[in-house]
C-alpha cells in the first residue's frame, strides 16, 4: 500500500543572485579601456505547480528541504552571469499553502496553477552597468541579493466532486469499487479505510470524481475513531452522499439514527459541509432484512427532503441510476461555478510599500529603524569592504529621501540607524552625508558605516553626551560622492 501523506512542512530557499563584477577593460596600448564588469545572474525561484498526475505530498515528506540554484557572478569583458534555474515542485490539485502560523497563503486548484514560494535574489550590477557620466569608472560592483527563504506548510484537500460519508463498514469503499475503477481495501471490520480513496466515474458524457473518507462514529468531532480530520478532503465536494447500512448487526443502530449521528458530526465540523447538498444511499439491500428496512424508512427520509437510492454494492443493483443522478448534480454544480483558470500567484515578502520606506525610532534597540523594500535590498547589495560601494549606497539612500526623513524624525549625527528588520538589520552610526544634512549640521560626514555596531546602552550614552554639547566637532572630513 502506498503511504498517503496529506500534510508536510517544507523549507524552501530560492537561489541567490550572482555578484556583479568590477573589471576594467585591458588592451595593448589602451591601459584603461573603461569598466567592463558584467552583471550577476538572477537566483532561481522555488515554484509550486499543480500537476494532476501527482496525488500525494509523499515526496516532500521524504525530502522537505528544497533549494533553487544560484545565479552565476558576472565576469569581465561584459559577460553576464547565468541565471539560476527555477526549482519547480509539482503538487497535487487542491494543495493549500499555509505559513507556519496556519494562515492560508494560497489555495492551488486547477492544473498548472502556480505559486512562487520563494523568489530568487536579483543579480548584482557589474561596474559597466553602474558607470555614468558622473561615475565613469566605478571601482565596485553590486552584490547579488540572497534568495528568499522560508518555511511553508502544504496541506492536501483532495478535489472530489462527490463525497461518501457514513459509519465504518457501511460499504463506502465497496461502492467506490463498483462505481469506478478504484480498488480500495474492503473488509468486514471497522476502519478498513484509513486514508481517503478517490475514484473516477464516467456516467454518460460526465466524468466526475468520488471520494471515500474513513468511517465516522459518534464523537468523531471529539476525536473518536479516526476523527473528523479527513473531512477536509471532502470540503470541496459538490454533493455529499450518506451511505447507510440497512443490514447492520449492531442492535443499537439503524439507518435513520446513523444518519442523525453523521449529520451532527458534520455540523460540528462545519467548513461549509453542514449545508452542502446531500442525498441518501441505502446500501446492502441484497440482504432481505435490509431491503425490508430500506422500504420501511424510505418515506420517512424522503419526507425529510432527501433523495433516496436503494443499492447493493455486492449485487451491483441500483448503481446506474445513482451514478447518473450524481453526474447530473455534478454537471449542474460545475455550470454554476466560474471556470477556474490556472493562475500564477506570487507572494513577496511584505514591504512597507514597494516604492517607499518608513523611519521610526526603535526604543528597545535605541536605533532609528528604516524599513522598505528598496533600502533593505540596497543594503544587501552593498560590499561594505569597498568605500566606493558604501558611498554609492549612501547616495542611493539619500536620493530616495532616507536622510531627509531621518532628520525630520529627529535623528542626529552619530545616532544609530538600522536598515531592515530586527534579525537581519545592518546597523551603523549615522553621519549625514549630503546637502540636507550638511546645511543643518554645518559639515558633511564620512562613511565609516560598517564599524561593528555598539550595544544600545552605549550608543544611548554617547548620544546623550553629544546632545549635551555641540554635535559638530567630530566630523571634519569631507567626502565627495
Ligand atoms: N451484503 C452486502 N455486503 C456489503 C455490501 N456493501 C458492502 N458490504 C460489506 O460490508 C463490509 C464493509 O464494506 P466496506 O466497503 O469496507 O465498508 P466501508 O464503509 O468502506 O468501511 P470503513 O472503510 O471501515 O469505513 C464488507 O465486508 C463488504 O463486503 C452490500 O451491498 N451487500
Ligand atoms: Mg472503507
Amino acid at each position: 500500500m502506498t503511504t498517503f501523506v496529506d500534510r508536510v512542512e517544507l523549507h524552501v530557499a530560492a537561489g541567490n543572485g550572482g555578484h556583479g563584477c568590477a573589471s576594467v577593460h585591458r588592451e595593448k596600448f589602451k591601459p584603461l579601456g573603461g569598466p567592463d564588469g558584467g552583471n550577476g545572474g538572477r537566483g532561481g525561484d522555488v515554484v509550486l505547480v499543480v500537476d494532476q498526475s501527482v496525488t500525494t505530498l509523499l515526496d516532500y515528506h521524504h525530502s522537505p528541504h528544497r533549494k533553487a540554484t544560484n545565479g552565476k557572478p558576472g565576469e569581465g569583458g561584459n559577460r553576464s552571469g547565468k541565471d539560476g534555474q527555477d526549482l519547480v515542485l509539482p503538487v497535487p490539485d487542491g494543495t493549500v499553502v499555509l505559513d507556519k502560523q496556519g494562515n492560508v497563503l494560497a489555495d492551488l486548484v486547477g492544473q498548472g496553477t502556480t505559486y512562487v514560494a520563494a523568489e530568487g535574489g536579483r543579480g548584482g550590477l557589474g561596474n559597466a552597468a553602474l558607470s555614468s557620466a558622473r561615475r565613469k569608472a566605478p571601482g565596485f560592483a553590486l552584490l547579488g541579493v540572497p534568495g528568499a527563504t522560508g518555511d511553508i506548510v502544504l496541506e492536501l484537500k483532495t478535489v472530489a466532486d462527490v463525497a461518501l460519508v457514513g459509519f465504518p463498514s457501511a460499504g463506502k469503499s465497496s461502492l467506490i469499487s463498483v462505481l469506478s475503477a478504484a480498488k480500495p481495501k474492503i473488509a468486514d471490520y471497522p476502519f478498513t479505510t484509513l486514508v481517503p480513496n478517490l475514484g473516477v466515474v464516467t456516467a454518460g458524457s460526465t466524468v466526475y470524481t468520488i471520494a471515500d473518507v474513513p468511517g465516522l462514529i459518534p464523537g468523531a468531532s471529539q476525536g473518536k475513531g479516526l476523527g473528523l480530520e479527513f473531512l477536509r478532503h471532502v470540503e470541496r465536494c459538490s454533493v455529499l452522499v450518506h451511505v447507510l447500512d440497512t443490514a447492520t448487526l449492531e442492535s443499537d443502530r439503524d439507518p435513520v439514527s446513523d444518519l442523525d449521528v453523521i449529520e451532527e458530526e458534520l455540523k460540528q465540523y462545519g467548513g461549509g459541509l453542514e449545508n452542502r447538498p446531500r442525498l441518501v444511499v441505502l446500501n446492502k439491500v441484497d440482504i432481505p432484512d435490509g431491503k425490508d428496512l430500506a422500504d420501511m424508512i424510505r418515506p420517512d427520509l424522503e419526507a425529510r427532503g432527501y433523495k433516496v437510492f436503494e443499492v447493493s454494492a455486492v449485487a451491483r443493483t441500483g448503481l446506474k441510476e445513482l451514478s447518473y443522478f450524481l453526474a447530473e448534480v455534478v454537471a449542474k454544480a460545475r455550470a454554476r461555478k466560474p471556470k477556474q483558470e490556472a493562475t500564477r500567484i506570487v507572494i513577496r515578502p511584505k514591504a512597507v510599500d514597494e516604492t517607499g520606506f518608513t523611519v521610526t525610532f526603535d526604543e528597545a534597540e535605541d536605533v532609528y529603524r528604516v524599513r522598505g523594500e528598496k533600502p533593505e535590498r540596497w543594503v544587501r547589495q552593498t560590499d561594505f569592504n569597498n568605500d566606493e560601494a558604501v558611498g554609492y549606497l549612501a547616495d542611493r539612500l539619500n536620493r530616495l529621501g532616507v536622510e531627509d526623513e531621518l532628520l525630520k524624525v529627529g535623528a542626529r549625527a552619530g545616532d544609530g540607524v538600522a536598515i531592515g528588520s530586527d534579525e537581519n538589520a545592518v546597523v551603523f552610526d549615522w553621519e549625514p552625508s549630503m546637502m540636507a544634512g550638511a546645511e543643518m549640521l554645518g559639515r558633511r560626514g564620512e562613511d565609516h558605516r560598517m564599524e561593528a555596531p555598539r550595544p544600545a546602552a552605549q550608543r544611548r550614552k554617547e548620544r546623550d553626551a553629544r546632545r549635551g554639547d555641540s554635535a559638530q566637532d567630530e566630523y571634519d572630513e569631507f567626502r565627495p560622492f
